[in-house]
């Protein structure tokens, strides 16, 4: 994308959750620069860190506004950039679906991080929180399962951000160990659907978790 062109600056952290606005970028089709941010022993490196105070990627430029949190930047960009495009207003009958979908990000991370500081390496891990990490994780999906049995897209028969929010914790959590979803045929169906979408072909190419740097 020719940098005299790009509307927003995604500073995107090697796999990790800003493939999102990548991808929402490609759906609204707008013009947009990647700087890619190579992950130093795993964790993001100091330049990254030092963008926004919340320290987690994704992060955006916007002219002057550094903004960070998906959820946050999903709903800036399609208001401001795209006359609400992909999105549910408060009138609309799925509007409570589409904001609980919204949200469903931070719960599954709360839990993979429980879920991380829980592994039998980390000492002193606490048994009763693991039946509760384990209980609630299994209510999420479940949740996400039925929903998929009864529409196509999370917040109903439309393609929407809620979508874009939703898709990491499916695909590229369980490369650091999240839950899987072999056993959930309705969420198994939804990810073939969402990766035959022309834009989140392009998006994972140039940012997914299997894409490389420019120039290497
Ligand atoms: N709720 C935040 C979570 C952001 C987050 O945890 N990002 C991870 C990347 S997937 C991160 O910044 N990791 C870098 C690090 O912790 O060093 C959001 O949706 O933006």
């Amino acid at each position: 994308m020719p940098k005299e062109q790009a509307l927003i600056t995604i500073h995107h952290l090697g796999v990790s959750q800003s493939d999102r606005i990548v991808w929402l970028m490609e759906e609204l089709d707008l013009p947009y620069l990647l700087k890619w941010y190579n992950r130093k022993d795993g964790v993001a490196p100091e330049e990254y860190l030092a963008l926004h105070p919340a320290a987690t990627a994704p992060v955006i430029q916007d002219g002057d506004r550094v903004i960070a949190e998906s959820a946050a930047i999903c709903e800036y960009i399609c208001q401001r950039h795209a006359g609400g495009k992909l999105t549910v207003g408060p009138a609309q009958p799925n509007y409570p679906d589409y904001l609980y979908w919204m949200h469903f990000n931070n719960n599954i991370l709360g839990l993979f991080f429980a879920k991380l500081a829980m592994a039998p390496q980390a000492p002193g891990a606490p048994e009763g929180i693991g039946r509760v990490v384990r209980r609630r994780e299994e209510s999420y999906y479940q949740h996400l399962e039925q929903t998929l049995g009864r529409s196509p897209y999370l917040a109903g028969s439309d393609f929407t951000c809620a979508d874009v929010m939703v898709t990491f914790n499916l695909t590229s959590l369980p490369l650091f160990g999240g839950r899987k979803i072999d056993d959930l045929p309705n969420a198994q169906a939804y990810v073939k659907r969402i990766s035959e979408r022309p834009a989140y072909i392009r998006a994972m190419k140039v940012a997914g978790p299997s894409a490389t740097p420019p120039n290497t």
